[in-house]
């Protein structure tokens, strides 16, 4: 059986994932009507790996005994002041994430679960990927400034994102 407090913290971390997918999903819309089609379909297969990231607890949680308990997910913003400011705010949102699941994987190390703070571990890695990504578009479109013709170039690249379900813990 999980420990409660772990559990709770679990399951607060469920709500951020999935507010995670809905925010991106939020993303998608705003660069979809920008007339970005790729970075739109870049953003919806970021919602699917945070909806992925969501099941991955969800499921874990399960199998420790514990239980789900899902909460309201907050109202995702829906603007942004353009498409730098998107990424900007994406990797804004992956730092708090990042830090959230290092808070996450303290609680298990204070109840002594070294089962889940070994599974925990996955996501923390996934956070230096997710950050990095991030990171990359913005200097991309620092870059590109206000060359159309290079961020055409990169909507297209960003259009060719397939999802691949991840391979969690
Ligand atoms: Fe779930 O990795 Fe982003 O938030």
């Amino acid at each position: 059986m999980i420990n409660e407090k772990l559990e709770k913290a679990i399951n607060e971390q469920i709500n951020k994932e999935i507010f995670s997918s809905y925010l991106y999903l939020s993303m998608a819309s705003y660069l979809a009507d920008l007339g970005l089609s790729g970075f739109a379909n870049w953003m919806r297969i970021q919602v699917q790996e945070e909806a992925a990231h969501a099941m991955g607890l969800y499921d874990y949680l399960i199998e420790r005994g514990g239980s789900v308990e899902l909460e309201a997910v907050a109202k995702p913003q829906t603007t942004w002041n353009n498409i730098l400011h998107v990424f900007e705010a994406t990797l804004e949102h992956e730092q708090f994430v990042t830090k959230s699941l290092n808070e996450l994987a303290d609680v298990a190390d204070e109840v002594k679960d070294r089962a889940a703070a070994s599974f925990l571990q996955w996501y923390i890695n996934e956070q230096v990927e997710e950050e990095s990504t991030a990171e990359d578009i913005i200097n991309k479109l620092k870059l590109i400034d206000s060359d159309g013709n290079a961020l055409f170039m990169l909507d297209k690249d960003m259009g060719a994102r397939t999802f691949v379900a991840p391979v969690i813990g």
